[in-house]
């Protein structure tokens, strides 16, 4: 039967509304009308450190900043403490005993800036910041990360504090690179939050896997594996196995899912789902790993999962400040 144009039209035009309100079923709806009034600011961060982090994110999320501003406030928290051994000033060296960083940065335009292999400046976060902001580029790394650095007014230091130097020394003795799930139980901090006006950012900072090989890079300053953000439906970031991470490119994974109307809870379970699935295929013992989601939806909810027991998140919101246990796959 032949179809008029006019036929055409009407029918493509019943579809299109049947999609939209579909994705106003899922709360999905990129046009759904949000007053600064009707919005409340919502952050979470990775890991324990993430409650302390939180509350610098938060002092800019309740004055009226942006989740941006917000994001990289938070995370340059542990980034500045030597007693975080993961992240920034004391993060744990490569097994040539040097500390290199990698982090990114994504706002709610899909501005982005990265920075991998960085040495001897402690915000990672706001040199991928720079990169964002200052250079036609999204990630620069190594030496040339380090110079652009410089060149805009970041400090050289030395990140390598006696502890990890110790732990590194220790290390060299059996020189077994293993890397051990939720050992380091306060890793790779990953932030995202959402503002009074409802726009979404993220930030993700670390030194990486301790004893790393040199030039080794994880997932998490990688847009798209350790951090996404899409300000229409969400953002999600990672922690844990990088290299997991970035074979199934998990937080991009996260937040399509949240596209198709999964809730965050749910997107960051099927995520690791796809790491469960790719393990198996390739005959490796889960057990050696973890895996960890967070994620924020357009309507401020949050939600996590995670491979097996140990990892936990931090949530600030107006009404709840509460480091939570993600909930994991492995029950054994
Ligand atoms: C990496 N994802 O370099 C980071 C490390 C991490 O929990 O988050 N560990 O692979």
């Amino acid at each position: 039967m032949k179809t008029s144009r006019k036929e055409f039209i009407k029918s493509s035009l019943l579809a299109g509304t049947a999609l939209s309100m579909n994705a106003c079923n899922m709360g999905n709806s990129p046009s759904l009308p949000a007053t600064e009034s009707s919005i409340k600011p919502v952050v979470i961060s990775t890991w324990r450190f993430g409650m302390e982090a939180n509350e610098a994110a938060w002092k800019v999320l309740d004055s009226g900043g942006s989740a941006l501003d917000a994001v990289e406030a938070g995370v340059k928290v542990p980034e500045a403490d030597a007693k975080e051994r993961s992240v920034g000033l004391g993060g744990r060296p490569d097994r040539d005993g040097i500390v290199s960083l990698d982090a990114c940065i994504m706002d709610e335009m899909g501005n982005i800036g990265s920075v991998v292999c960085l040495e001897n400046i402690k915000h990672a976060i706001s040199v991928a910041r720079a990169v964002m902001e200052k250079t036609p580029h999204v990630m620069l790394a190594g030496q040339g990360a380090y110079q652009f650095a410089l060149s805009k007014g970041f400090q050289k230091e030395n990140l390598l504090v006696e502890e990890s130097k110790k732990e590194w020394e220790e290390w060299l003795l059996k020189s077994d690179y293993k890397p051990i799930a939720n050992i380091e139980n306060h890793d790779t901090i990953g932030m995202i939050a959402i503002d009074k006006k409802g726009n979404l950012s993220g930030a993700c900072t670390t030194s990486g896997m301790a004893f790393k090989m040199r030039g080794r890079v994880g997932d998490s300053p990688i847009i798209g594996a350790g951090l996404y953000v899409d300000n229409e439906i969400g953002a999600a970031t990672a922690t844990g196995h990088g290299e997991e991470v970035i074979r199934i490119t998990g937080s991009a994974l996260v937040v399509e899912l949240m596209r198709q109307g999964l809730s965050p809870d749910e997107a960051c379970k099927e995520a690791v789902m796809r790491v469960v699935k790719l393990m198996e295929r390739r005959k490796k013992n889960l057990k050696d790993i973890q895996v960890g989601f967070i994620a924020l939806n357009k309507q401020g909810k949050h939600g996590a999962y995670c491979v097996q027991n140990g990892f936990n998140f931090a949530l600030k919101t107006p009404e709840r400040n509460e480091l939570i246990d993600a909930p994991y796959f492995l029950k054994v």
